[in-house]
This record gives C-alpha cells, structure tokens and sequence, in this order.
C-alpha cells in the first residue's frame, strides 16, 4: 500500500487555550508545534494562524510570519494553508495565505455551505466563491485539498469538475462528526471513499473522539490522516495532548502496526503530484 501522509492540523481557528493550553497562538508556539509534528512524522502542515491573543486571523503578514518560522525549522515539510478561516471571515481576508512567499503548494478549498458546530454558526461556501478560489488557486498552480465535510460536497467537486474548475488528479480532505455534517461512523467514511472518481487520493480527519476511529479506519483502506488540535485535543479519553506531536505519534503507532510506512515530505510531494 501506498506510504501514509501524516497531516498536522496543529492550530484551527476555533480551538483555545482554554480547552487546551498547548493550542499554539504565537508565531513562535506555531513554528514550534509545526516543527514538532514534523519530527512525529508529519509530511504536511494544515495552517490557520492566530493573534497572540488567540484571535483566529488570515491577515497575510501574520500567515508570512508564521510560514517563515516554520520554513526555518523544517525547510522540506509541506505547508497547506487554510483558505476556510474562522466562521464570519469575509472571502477577501480568507483568500488571503495564498499569497505568501515562497507560493504555497496546497491549499484548502471548502467545498460547501454547511450548519458549523450548532448553535448559529454558518459556513458560507457558495458555489461562486468556490470558483472564484479555485481561479485564483489555478492560475498559480496551487494544488486545491478539496475539504469535504458532507457527501454533497463530494458531487459539487464532481460538477466543479466537470465545469472545469477542478482538476483531476483530485485529493480530498473528508473532515467527519463536524456538527451540521456528515457523521463519524465507518458506514459515512465507506460512502465518501466510494464517491470519488478512481485515481483520487484522500485524506481522513475527524473530530474529538472520533479523530483516531475514523483515521484507522483511513489507514487500512489506503488513505491518508490528518490528526491535530484543530480537530482533537485528547491522547486518550480523559487525556489532554501536551503536543501534536503526541498526536502525530499515535497514528504512526497504529499504521506501523497495520504495516503501513509513513510518507517523508518528498514520499507526499510523489503521491500528491506536486512538483
Ligand atoms: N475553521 C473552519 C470554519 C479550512 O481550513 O479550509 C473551516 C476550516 C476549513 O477549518
Ligand atoms: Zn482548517
């Protein structure tokens, strides 16, 4: 089987300290976090970038700020910027990572509109802004994550296609048990893999304490996983993860154990077709 892809979604934007105090705000705990997972074994760094406050931003000097920490700690990992952001951010401050310096590789495109973890909050991908980021995406030669939170996401990406907005080969981020999305049950994540035109490659997140259920599961099929504290803050039931890094740990634990090797930033850059 094809070597695994560790992605680290080491910071989110809707994370705090408060649920855990090792979420890195500052661009110091950022670059550190990064270079942590890095060492646990990750190829790919899913950024989102905050104030040091904590305040979720996409300000573009910060996203730089960030990018060059992370580039002096580890040179080779792949940096895959948010484009989604926190809930209320206009598509002008969202768009706004792609345009650091060196270009970034990857980056994520939101494939939907959906209810966002209860209560009133909206995640706002129209059909529009979708095409809209991928144009921009396109014309840089920015390689899209297609972030798929529900299986209707997956037929606007088909469509998006066919319009030929998205192009083949796709890989797909399937984020599971998001409130308002599709559910964290080995049924979904089966239903989502059989959705996807062959040739496609995936990678499987999902929240709390779903994230290492559903990330064997993507293990064992032939996809990739994404752990983090965007997505998780636990090492076990009851057990706060003092880093990433713990996190980035225990999937390698568990692919070694299903005879899986993990995937070097150079392995990704291979199955992901980046140059
Ligand atoms: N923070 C969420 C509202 C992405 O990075 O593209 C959106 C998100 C997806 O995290
Ligand atoms: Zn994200």
């Amino acid at each position: 089987m094809e070597k695994l892809i560790i992605t680290a979604a080491i910071c989110g934007a809707e994370v705090t300290k408060e649920h855990n105090p090792n979420v890195p705000y500052t661009v110091r705990e950022i670059g550190i976090e990064a270079e942590k997972a890095f060492l646990a074994g990750a190829s790919v760094i899913h950024l989102h970038v905050r104030e040091d406050d904590g305040t979720p931003t996409q300000d573009l000097k910060r996203f730089q700020a960030c990018v060059d920490e992370i580039r002096k700690r580890c040179p080779d990992v792949i940096i895959l910027p948010s484009t989604g952001g926190a809930i209320g951010m206009s598509n002008e401050e969202r768009i706004q990572p792609i345009y650091i310096n060196p270009q970034p590789e990857m980056a994520t495109l939101d494939m939907g509109t959906m209810n966002f973890g209860g209560g009133n909050d909206i995640f706002v991908n129209t059909e529009n802004t979708i095409i809209s980021f991928a144009k921009e995406m396109n014309s840089r030669g920015i390689k899209p994550e297609l972030e798929c939170f529900d299986k209707g996401m997956i037929d606007m990406t088909l469509r998006l296609h066919k319009k030929g907005y998205i192009k083949e080969p796709m890989h797909f981020n399937f984020m599971l048990g998001v409130v308002g999305g599709i559910a964290a049950t080995e049924r979904d994540l089966h239903y989502l893999v059989y959705s996807i035109p062959q040739g496609s490659t995936y990678c499987v997140g999902a929240v709390g304490k779903h994230e290492f259920p559903m990330v064997t599961l993507s293990v064992k099929l032939g996809g990739h996983a994404r752990v983090g504290f965007e997505d998780n803050i636990y090492l076990s039931k009851g057990v706060l993860a003092k880093s990433n890094s713990e996190l980035v740990e225990k999937v390698v634990r568990i692919s070694k154990e299903l005879g899986r090797e993990i995937a070097s930033p150079y392995d990704a850059r291979i199955i992901l077709g980046l140059k």
